[in-house]
């Protein structure tokens, strides 16, 4: 008896880290970014209408769904939140550096993968105010210059 518990136990261990380490249901992403910007918004506990939103730098390198290049200008961009990044001490205003995988199948998606603070005096290249706002999961390059 003591035995089978014991291999129960260890099962369910077992399964514990697998699924730390899976990788997303959707697979590998298409690419990943590391740019920096001022966090506008934080997702809030239990409101599924809220996200990460980052004004972020522009990304020179970024690549479209069939691969070809087109600049991501500065703009405020909403994201989701990659497994095992915490936004802890992180609020709206604060500079960061982060790094976000974009998925372009099976479906469109943006998740930050990793997320740091930079010092409060910290310079960025930003888009003048806000700029208008995009849902992360349609972004070409060429549709949002100001
Ligand atoms: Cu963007």
């Amino acid at each position: 008896m003591k035995a089978v518990a014991l291999f129960a136990a260890l099962t369910l261990l077992a399964l514990a880290a697998c699924s730390e380490t899976a990788p997303p249901p959707r697979g590998e992403p298409s690419a990943s970014y590391e740019t920096r910007g001022v966090i506008k918004a934080l997702p809030v506990a239990g409101d599924p209408k809220s996200e990460l939103r980052i004004l972020h730098e522009a990304v020179p390198q970024f690549k479209a769904a069939d691969g070809s290049v087109e600049p991501m200008l500065s703009h405020t961009m909403g994201m989701g939140v990659g497994k095992g990044v915490s936004l802890e001490g992180l609020k709206v205003g604060d500079p960061v550096a982060f790094t976000f995988a974009v998925w372009w199948k099976p479906r469109p998606g943006i998740e930050v993968t990793r997320i740091a603070k930079l010092p409060a005096d910290t310079e960025m290249d930003l888009a003048a105010g806000d700029g208008h706002d995009h849902h992360g999961h349609d972004h070409h390059g060429h549709d949002h210059a100001h």
